[in-house]
C-alpha cells in the first residue's frame, strides 16, 4: 500500500513521460511479435516457391520494423528512466524536507544511520521497482499473450507444448525466487547492520586506537562481514543453479518443438516456416514470463523501503514554525522566562523545573551548575531545539512558538557546548548566519573571539579548507570559530554554552574584556563552568538538578548561596593542587 501511494503520488508529476513508455513499449511489443510471422511467410511462400521479390519486399518490411522496434524500445528506456527518476528526486526531496523539519527529540528516536538510509539507499530500490515496471509492465503480458496467439495462429497442433513450458518454467522460477526472498530479506538487515558497526567505529576510531580495542573491533567487524558474507553466498548460489535450469527448460522446449514439430512436417500438418516462427513465439513467451516472475521478486524489497518511508513522513513534527510572520522581529532582545518545565518524554522526572528569570539586553547573564543540571537544555529551549511542556519563553514579548524560523535564527545566535563546522572555508562557517559579512567583519570577530592569530597563521587565511565537522581544527580553534560565527551573525541574544573552557585562563580573560563591546546592547546568556568566567556577569543563575537555587551578583552568592560557595570552594583548591 505505501508503495503504490508514494509511487503514484509522484508519478503523477511525470504522467507524459510514462504515457510515453506505455505507448512506446506497446509499439516495440507489436513489432517484437510481428517479426517471427513475417519471417515464416518468407520462408514458405519467398524461398519454398522461389519468389525472389517477395522475399525482398518482405525482408525490407522487416528491416524496417526491426528499426523501428529498436527505436521505440531505446525511447521507451529513455522515457522511462525520466519517470523513475524523477519520482526518485521527488521523494528523496520529501525524505530531506520531513528529517529537516523534525524536532531533536524526534531525529534521535530515528537515529541518523536509519535517516540516511531511508532517504537514499530506500528511495533508489523504489526508484528501480518504477523503472522495471515501466520497462515490463506493458511488454511482458503483452508478450506472452500476444506470443501465446500468435503460436497457436502458426500451429494450433501444438498448443500442449506452449502450456507444458510455460508451466514448468514458472513453477522452477517461482520455487527459486521463494527461496530468494527470505535471503534478501535478512541481506537488507546485515547491510543495516555492517554499515552500522562501520560507522560506530569511524566516528569512534580515536577512542579505539586511544583504548586499544582494536582487536575487539575488528572481531565485531568480521563477524558482521561473515554474516553477510554467508548470506551473499546462498544467494549467489540460487542464481548459479537459476539460468542453467532456465536455459535447460529453454532447450528441451526448442528440442521438443523440433521433434515433434518435425514430424508434422512430415506428415504436411505445417510448414517449416510456421515452425520456425512457433519456436521463436516460445521463446518470447519463456522470456517474458521470467521477466514477469523476476519483477515479482523485487517488489517485497521494494515493499520493505517504501514502508520505511511512510513511517518517517508520516512522523509529523512537533516542531511548528509559523509560516509567516505575525510577531515583530525581535529588536531588543529581552528574554524572559516564565515558569519554565521540560521533560524528556518517558522519563520520571523534568530535567528542567519551573525555571524563571529575566535576561535584560546589554547585560550578562550566567549560568552555572554542576554536570547534568539542565543548563545546556534550557539554552536549547530559546532556540525551539526542544519544546517545553509547561511555562513560557518571550522575546521582546513574542513567544518563541510564535516567532518564525527566520525571526528566531535572526534574533538568537547559539555557541553550541559541541562546536560543529561544516565542511568548506573558515570564511564560509564564519558567514554562515549572516552571508552579506564583509571580510572586515570577519576578522573583527575572530579578533573578538581570539581566533584572528591562528587564522593567521593559516596559508590561505580566512579560505583555508575545513574538513567536515570541522576535525581539520583543534578543538579549542573550533570553538573560537564557533563563538566567531556566532558574532558575525549579530543577533539581539548570545546564548554560549560553555563556551570558554577549552580557552585558558588568559585568553577567557581577554575574550570576556572584548565581549561587552563587541556585543553591545544584545543579551548575553553564558553558561560556564569556571567561575572565575563569570564574575562580572550581571546576574548569576545556580542551576541544580534542573532548578534555579540560587540567583544574584558573584559577592551575594558568594554570601548567601550553599551551592555557589560549594562551586566557588572546590574550585580554589584545584587551583591550589593545580
Ligand atoms: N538528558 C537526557 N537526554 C538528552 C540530553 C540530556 O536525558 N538527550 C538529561 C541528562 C541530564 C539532563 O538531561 O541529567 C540535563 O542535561 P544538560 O545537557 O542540560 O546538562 P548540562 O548542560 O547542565 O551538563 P554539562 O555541564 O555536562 O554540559
Ligand atoms: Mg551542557
Amino acid at each position: 500500500m505505501a508503495l503504490i501511494s508514494l509511487s503514484l503520488r509522484h508519478a503523477k508529476k511525470y504522467w507524459t513521460f510514462i504515457a510515453a513508455v506505455l505507448v512506446l513499449q506497446l509499439l516495440s511489443t507489436i513489432a517484437a511479435l510481428w517479426l517471427p510471422s513475417l519471417n515464416a511467410q518468407i520462408i514458405d511462400r519467398g524461398i519454398a516457391r522461389g519468389d525472389t521479390d517477395f522475399i525482398w519486399s518482405t525482408g525490407g518490411v522487416m528491416l524496417l520494423i526491426s528499426l523501428g522496434q529498436v527505436a521505440t524500445a531505446v525511447a521507451a528506456v529513455y522515457f522511462g528512466a525520466r519517470a523513475s527518476m524523477g519520482v526518485g528526486r521527488d521523494l528523496r526531496r520529501e525524505v530531506y524536507r520531513k528529517v529537516d523539519s523534525l524536532s531533536t527529540l524526534e531525529a534521535t528516536k530515528f537515529g541518523a544511520g536509519t535517516l540516511i538510509t531511508r532517504g537514499t539507499n530506500d528511495v533508489q530500490q523504489i526508484q528501480m521497482l518504477i523503472l522495471m515496471t515501466l520497462n515490463f509492465m506493458v511488454s511482458a503480458p503483452i508478450m506472452a499473450i500476444g506470443g501465446i496467439i500468435m503460436a497457436l495462429r502458426e500451429d494450433a497442433g501444438m498448443s500442449w507444448l506452449v502450456w507444458a513450458s510455460v508451466a514448468v518454467l514458472a513453477v522452477i522460477v517461482g520455487f527459486l525466487v521463494w527461496l530468494l526472498l527470505p535471503l534478501f530479506r535478512k541481506m537488507q538487515d546485515r547491510v543495516d547492520a555492517i554499515n552500522g558497526v562501520l560507522r560506530e567505529q569511524i566516528m569512534g576510531i580515536r577512542v579505539v586506537r586511544a583504548f586499544v580495542r582494536e582487536n575487539f573491533e575488528v572481531e565485531r567487524y568480521r563477524v558482521a562481514n561473515r554474516n553477510i558474507t554467508d548470506v551473499s553466498v546462498k544467494v549467489g548460489n540460487i542464481f548459479v543453479l537459476m539460468f542453467p535450469i532456465i536455459m535447460m527448460v529453454l532447450h528441451v522446449a526448442t528440442g521438443a518443438v523440433l521433434w515433434f514439430g518435425g514430424h508434422r512436417v512430415d506428415q504436411g500438418l505445417v510448414e517449416v516456416g510456421s515452425l520456425t516462427a512457433f519456436l521463436q513465439y516460445l521463446l518470447q513467451i519463456l522470456v517474458a514470463v521470467m521477466m514477469g516472475v523476476f519483477m515479482t521478486m523485487m517488489i517485497p524489497r521494494a515493499v520493505v523501503c517504501a514502508e520505511r518511508i511512510r513511517e518517517l513522513l508520516d512522523t509529523s513534527s512537533s516542531l511548528t514554525f509559523p509560516e509567516t510572520a505575525t510577531e515583530p522581529t525581535p529588536a531588543a532582545g529581552r528574554v524572559v522566562f516564565d515558569r519554565v518545565t521540560f521533560g524528556f518524554p518517558g522519563a520520571e522526572k523534568p530535567v528542567v523545573k519551573d525555571v524563571s528569570f529575566i535576561a535584560e539586553p546589554g547585560q550578562t547573564t550566567a549560568i552555572i551548575g554542576s554536570t547534568g543540571a539542565g543548563k545546556t537544555i534550557l539554552l536549547n529551549l530559546v532556540l525551539r531545539l526542544y519544546d517545553m511542556q509547561d511555562g513560557s519563553i518571550t522575546i521582546d514579548g513574542s513567544p518563541v512558538s510564535a516567532l518564525t524560523r527566520e525571526q528566531l535564527a535572526k534574533a538568537v545566535s547559539l555557541v553550541p557546548q559541541r562546536p560543529y563546522l561544516f565542511s568548506g572555508t573558515i570564511a564560509s562557517n564564519l558567514r554562515f548566519g549572516r552571508s552579506e559579512a564583509s571580510d572586515e567583519e570577519l576578522w573583527e570577530a575572530l579578533r573578538v573571539a581570539q581566533g584572528d592569530d591562528f587564522v593567521r597563521a593559516k596559508e590561505r587565511q580566512l579560505d583555508e579548507p575545513i574538513s567536515q565537522g570541522g576535525t581539520s581544527v583543534s578543538g579549542g580553534q573550533r570553538q573560537r570559530l564557533s563563538i566567531a560565527r556566532a558574532l558575525v551573525a549579530k543577533p539581539r541574544v548570545y546564548l554560549f554554552d560553555d563556551s570558554f573552557s577549552a580557552l585558558d585562563v588568559a585568553t577567557d580573560a581577554r575574550l570576556r574584556a572584548a565581549l561587552p563591546e563587541a556585543t553591545r546592547g544584545a543579551t548575553r546568556i553564558i553558561v560556564a563552568q569556571r567561575v572565575s568566567t563569570i564574575t562580572e556577569a550581571d546576574q548569576i543563575l545556580v542551576v541544580e538538578g534542573g532548578e534555579i537555587v540560587g540567583r544574584g551578583t558573584h559577592e551575594q552568592l558568594l554570601a548567601t548561596n550553599d551551592v555557589y560557595q560549594e562551586i566557588v570552594r572546590s574550585q580554589l583548591e584545584e587551583a591550589e593542587a593545580a
